[in-house]
């Protein structure tokens, strides 16, 4: 007689047989005895298990919208439709192998469920070898052929055509700079440095384009001068192209374009640290006319205010009375003595194509189009309070301060 508890019995081979009476059935099996009743009700389970998948079926499905402005399958451009292309290639195979292996899970665990009236252990099968190198051989069939698309496409994708236009992207916590390098796309004052604008990525529709990805820290820079805080990012702008890293000290390659002028949204795809959620962009792609008048303006220095309470704003953004001027310590002004590059360059913040600061995380306009002043102020009086962990320290500005700053910074078209 074996005296071990039942299932040990079932789960080593041989025990059984111990367990076999002689007239062929068993003991004792894994089959409940009958009228036994499972405690905590069956409905509630039930009914439990129905709201979940329900809960996650929703969830799912409020990734599903066709109107979606960061949706990969609505390609707004050539890059994003040749991945968009490599992706349903490769889709329907996956497809189709998800198919026969889930159907195949389903089918025999409904088929060969356990059943009351079964007290039989089926036969144990210990390996296949044929089916082994079946299954060992299809895959890697499957993945050979799927490698050629892909190949082809990733060789295709890193070409970088020699008349596109330069732009560089610069990554930091938690906002995106863009750096226009081409020798015409140089301001007129000064040094006739590159233009420089932050937020938007302003492009001219149909040209092709190269980024220049790069991740230049953390807005402020360390006492030692150098850059602070770099970390990895990666830079997302699903309607025109893939994602891409954006990594300190090394320079990785987008080249893309718009087929139409639009508004493209993207975002920060790689955890970068507290605000990676809401480092966010926009590229607005112009037609040839607007695109040229954007440059024009963007090659201009910046206004000097004229109006009285803007005039203060100035003042204190560059502490021409002994007052304020720790702006300049971050922000560049083209063409005046503000010439940082470690924040967002406000020269033309207020242009009309500059529509969301901070990450985009502040609109700059109201739908109407005036200025949105309300936010603008709130980010001054306390960038932490709005943005947490912001690199913009606040600088206990009274009321009537942020007042004058917010008219300054609103003349800066
Ligand atoms: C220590 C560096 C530093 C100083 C000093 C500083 N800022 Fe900033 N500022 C930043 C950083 C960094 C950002 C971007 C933060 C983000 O988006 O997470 C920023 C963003 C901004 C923006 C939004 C710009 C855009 O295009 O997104 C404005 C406007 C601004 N600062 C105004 C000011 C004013 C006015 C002062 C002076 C009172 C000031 N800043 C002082 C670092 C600084
Ligand atoms: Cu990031």
């Amino acid at each position: 007689m074996d005296r071990r508890s039942a299932h040990v019995r079932e789960v080593i081979p041989g025990a059984r047989k111990a367990a076999e009476r002689a007239d062929g059935t068993v003991t004792r099996t894994c089959a409940p005895v009958a009228g036994a009743k499972l405690s905590g009700g069956r409905g509630t389970v039930r009914r439990t298990r129905w709201i979940l998948a329900l809960l996650a079926l929703t969830v799912l499905l409020v990734a599903c919208s066709k109107t979606a402005p960061q949706n990969t399958m609505n390609p707004q451009g050539p890059t994003a439709q040749t991945e968009k292309n490599l992706l349903v290639l490769v889709l329907w195979p996956a497809a189709a192998v998800f198919l026969v292996v889930e159907g195949g899970i389903l089918l025999i665990s409904i088929r060969y469920r356990h059943r009351k009236d079964r007290d039989r252990m089926p036969p144990q099968i210990h390996g296949n070898t044929r089916l082994e190198i079946g299954w060992t051989i299809a895959p890697a069939i499957v993945l050979a052929v799927i490698m050629v698309p892909t190949v082809s496409t990733i060789w295709e994708l890193a070409r970088q055509p020699a008349d596109a236009m330069q732009i560089t992207v610069e990554g930091y916590q938690w906002w995106w700079g863009f750096r226009y390098t081409d020798p015409d796309m140089t301001v007129s004052y000064g040094d006739h440095d590159a233009i420089v604008t932050a937020d938007v990525m302003v492009i001219p529709a149909g040209r092709t384009i190269n980024l220049s990805l790069t991740s230049l820290g953390g807005g402020a820079r360390s006492t030692s001068g150098l850059p602070d805080h770099e970390v990895i990012h990666s830079f997302w702008a699903p309607q025109l192209f893939g994602k891409q890293d954006v990594i300190p000290g090394e320079t990785n390659h987008i080249v893309f374009s718009a087929d139409h002028p639009g508004l493209y949204f993207g975002q920060c795809a790689e955890f970068c640290g507290l605000q990676h959620g809401k480092m966010k962009f926009r590229i607005r792609a112009l037609d040839e006319t607007e695109w040229q008048r954007w440059v024009a303006n963007e090659k201009q220095k910046a206004l000097t205010a004229t109006d009285g309470l803007a005039q203060q704003g100035m003042d204190l953004f560059f502490g021409t009375n002994g007052v304020g001027g720790q702006c300049i310590q971050c922000h560049g002004v083209g063409g005046t003595a503000a010439s940082s590059t470690a924040a967002p360059n406000l020269t033309h913040l207020a242009a009309t194509t500059h529509e969301c600061f901070a990450g985009c995380d502040f609109e700059t306009f109201n739908p109407d189009g005036t200025p949105n002043i309300e936010a603008l102020k709130a980010w001054l009086r306390d960038p932490n309070a709005v943005k947490l962990g912001a690199k913009m320290p606040d600088y206990g500005l009274t009321e009537q301060q942020i007042d004058a700053l917010v008219a300054y910074l609103y003349s800066l078209k």
